[in-house]
């Protein structure tokens, strides 16, 4: 009877300690699974010191859903522990007020203290979707160039773009050429960064709204879709000037954009011609997420209008072979590295 009782016991407890076992194992499992959710959830939400910096309602939101999550501050995350960005930003406000007043270089810089030198970001809680080279054709267009950079870096940063701006600037005073300007921009760029997309834009145009993403697409993008000058809509159907994004293999496609374009007009033409005879189509954003502002400005010295445009747009099909990437040659002059901007000043010789 004793020995019967003694062993019952022994069994009664060895059933005890397999539940409690279990239950141990159970915790421990929970215990990781809520560790590893909320480091997903850390890693995907918008950079705090950005969003604090605009002092915008995300910003707000942003503190309080990080508090929630971890106590603190984010940690440190490493590298190589970083998740792709989402396809689209938390960061985006959609549209936005543009006006050109008061602004300065140094009040520029002091507001993007994140920038790396030569005008590099990319997000640092997540890996940017694309790393895209911005191109600017430039020449005596200091005033421009303000706005546009206070406009564009807190906007490309809110699209989590891992990006350079690039301004190249054409020496001397020979006739302006914008396409041949952007040309040197692609390879230049190239020379730094393994660069997948490149938007080519005016100094002067500013979008008004983030939604309009300053990426590429499956098809070459036209961005500057809907400007103020030209009562927010397409002047035709076939524009791609100002603003426009070309992933390298698209660039690589049509050869590049041409280089013989001297003074103002038809480069864009050449461009969708090229595009066209290739078989590539365009890709827009709609009319309201695609407006822009252009900074209201008369016609440049030595850019003036070009009587050979429309002669050249006939005959692309032929010279967009030989004329192009394949034939760029220039010479850089000087590269300076300014905390919002690579400037490329460059002899592109003359007509
Ligand atoms: N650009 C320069 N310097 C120049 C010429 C052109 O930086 O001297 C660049 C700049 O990025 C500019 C772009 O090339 O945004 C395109 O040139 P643009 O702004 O002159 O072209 P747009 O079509 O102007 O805007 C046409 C002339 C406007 C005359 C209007 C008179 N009412
Ligand atoms: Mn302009």
């Amino acid at each position: 009877m004793t020995h019967n009782l003694s062993n019952n016991f022994t069994v009664v407890s060895k059933g005890w300690t397999a539940v409690l076992l279990l239950c141990a194992v159970n915790f421990t499992i929970t215990l990781f699974y809520i560790i590893l959710h909320s480091e997903e959830r850390v890693t995907f939400l918008p950079n705090p010191k950005m969003s604090r910096a605009r002092g915008d309602a995300l910003g707000v939101i942003f503190n309080i859903t990080l508090a929630t999550v971890n106590g603190t501050e984010s940690p440190e995350i490493r590298n190589d522990e970083l998740q792709t960005c989402l396809e689209t930003s938390p960061l985006l406000m959609g549209p936005f007020q543009v006006q050109f007043s008061n602004v300065t270089l140094e009040m520029v810089r002091q507001e993007n203290p994140e920038l790396q030198e030569g005008g590099r970001w990319k997000p640092s809680d997540c890996i940017g979707l694309q790393k895209v080279a911005i191109i600017i054709p430039f020449r005596h267009r200091e005033e421009h160039l303000k706005y546009w950079l206070f406009y564009l870096h807190p906007l490309l940063q809110r699209q989590q773009l891992d990006y350079g701006v690039y301004v190249i600037e054409q020496d001397g005073e020979t006739k302006f050429n914008r396409a041949k300007l952007l040309n040197v921009g692609f390879a230049e760029a190239l020379k730094e960064y393994d660069y997948d997309c490149f938007v080519f834009s005016d100094v002067d145009i500013i979008p008004m709204d983030d939604r309009n993403i300053y990426k590429c697409f499956s098809q070459p993008r036209h961005i500057a879709v809907a400007m103020d000058k030209f009562g927010f809509r397409l002047p035709y159907n076939q524009f791609f000037g100002g603003v426009s994004a070309l992933s390298k293999e698209q660039y690589l496609k049509i050869n590049g954009l041409p280089n013989n374009y001297w003074g103002w007009g038809g480069e864009d033409d050449d461009i969708f011609m090229r595009l066209r005879i290739k078989g590539l189509s365009l890709s827009r954003p709609n009319g309201v997420t695609g407006r822009c502002k252009m900074i209201r400005h008369g016609r440049d010295k030595h850019n003036e209008p070009n009587p050979k445009r429309f002669y050249n747009i006939k005959h692309t099909r032929q010279t967009m072979e030989f004329d192009g990437f394949n034939s760029l040659k220039y010479q850089v002059i000087k590269i300076v590295k300014d905390q919002l901007f690579t400037k490329i000043i460059v002899d592109i010789g003359s007509q």
